[in-house]
């Protein structure tokens, strides 16, 4: 049946060859995914169809328009193409996406050819280029106008309105599993402080808000089969107004962990200041000459914020049962929040080593 609905979809894409294989992707937490394999002419292709989680985007036409301006802005840059960026097919009424009959809304863009992703790795070149693939991101960005975007989650890294979300989702206590988080819970109440410090700097006018990407993980990052150099980064759809900072801190608080965000041994979590380094070098390699002293003091910060926050989205969606990310078992969100914490705490403990690695690559 689904099979079905997905060659319907292909069709309505353009996509005209053999279907030779259909599979559910499981790495994204949002959108729900399948990588298709298609015979065509000369050999085979693979292309990603994507049904845009409504819930989370309240407007996908405005995600589209973004991910339309950002590239184009590019590509006038550096030129792109198909083998290079995300490059979404176009209907037969020349429209980059389709909205089904249950109001589903469906997009498709060619897979990048010998390319690969990474949900965790211990290859620090790998590590590097992606922080050279988020600087120069962030570079080509720099003379954007930010006015020119649509804001599609409205207030995404507002630290101080996550804040609030949370503490709504303890008072509602929805689905009766506050009991189960109560030392969770005072623990992420009592990093408020820190976590809503760069937030509030903003506010005071002491770091800049440029745009950014805003979901910097390793796995929105593709790199070259083959050498392992970055070819593109992936996953727009969050382009906004936002710090440099957390996109240097979303970046490390995924990269830089000795386990993947979702472990349930938090005794094996930690910063791993390898991984951080060779990501940081990276990443300052491209854009450090361009920071404030603020924005370089403040860029491990913007890690343990990333981390903060992040842990606390997952916590408030396990207090709201499950609604945001997708989850494959019943405790995931509480697996990954708690996760997250231990992450921040040895953030925290290891904080100025962190902002000392960073110095000698400014
Ligand atoms: C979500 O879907 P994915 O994995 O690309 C989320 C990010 C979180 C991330 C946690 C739109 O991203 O903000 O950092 O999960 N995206 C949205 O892994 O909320
Ligand atoms: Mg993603």
């Amino acid at each position: 049946m689904i099979d079905e609905k997905i060659k319907a979809l292909c069709n309505i894409f353009g996509i005209s060859g053999k279907i030779k294989e259909i599979k559910k992707l499981t790495n994204g937490h949002i959108n729900l995914t399948y990588g298709i394999r298609v015979e065509e002419g000369d050999g085979e292709y693979d292309y990603v169809l994507q049904r845009i989680n409504t819930y989370v985007f309240k407007n996908p036409v405005e995600v589209m328009e973004n991910i339309a301006k950002v590239t184009s802005h590019i590509a006038a840059k550096v030129g792109l193409n198909e083998y290079n960026t995300v490059y979404f097919l176009n209907t037969k009424e020349g429209i980059n996406y389709f909205v089904d009959k249950d109001e589903y809304f469906w997009r498709c863009s060619k897979y990048i050819k010998n390319t690969v992703t990474f949900n965790s790795t211990e290859d620090l070149f790998v590590l590097e280029e992606s922080g050279k693939a988020f600087g120069e991101f962030q570079r080509y960005l720099s003379d954007f106008n930010a006015k020119d975007l649509n804001i599609v989650i409205p207030h995404f890294h507002n630290t101080i309105m996550r804040y609030d979300a949370f503490k709504r989702a303890i008072e509602e206590d929805g689905v009766s599993r506050l009991r189960e988080v109560g030392r969770e819970v005072d623990d992420y109440l009592s990093l408020e402080d820190i976590a809503t410090q760069m937030y509030r700097m903003q506010k005071r006018g002491e770091l800049p808000l440029k745009v950014t990407h805003n979901d910097t993980k390793c796995n929105n990052v593709l790199f070259d089969k083959d050498s392992l150099v970055y070819r593109a980064v992936i996953d727009l759809d969050t382009v906004m107004p936002g710090l440099i900072g957390f996109d240097f801190g979303d970046a490390v608080r995924f990269n830089a962990n000795t386990c993947e965000e979702d472990e349930r041994d938090i005794s094996k979590v930690a910063l791993d200041f390898k991984k951080y380094e060779a990501f940081g070098k990276g990443f300052v390699s491209e854009v450090g000459s361009s920071l404030s002293e603020n924005e370089k003091n403040t860029l491990h910060l913007g890690a343990i914020t990333m981390t903060i926050e992040c842990g606390m989205r997952f916590l408030t969606d396990y207090l709201n049962g499950d609604k945001y990310f997708s989850v494959n078992f019943d405790d995931h969100n509480l697996v990954r929040s708690r996760c997250q914490l231990a992450l921040a705490k040895d953030m925290i403990a290891k904080s100025e080593e962190m902002k000392n690695i960073l110095k000698k690559y400014f």
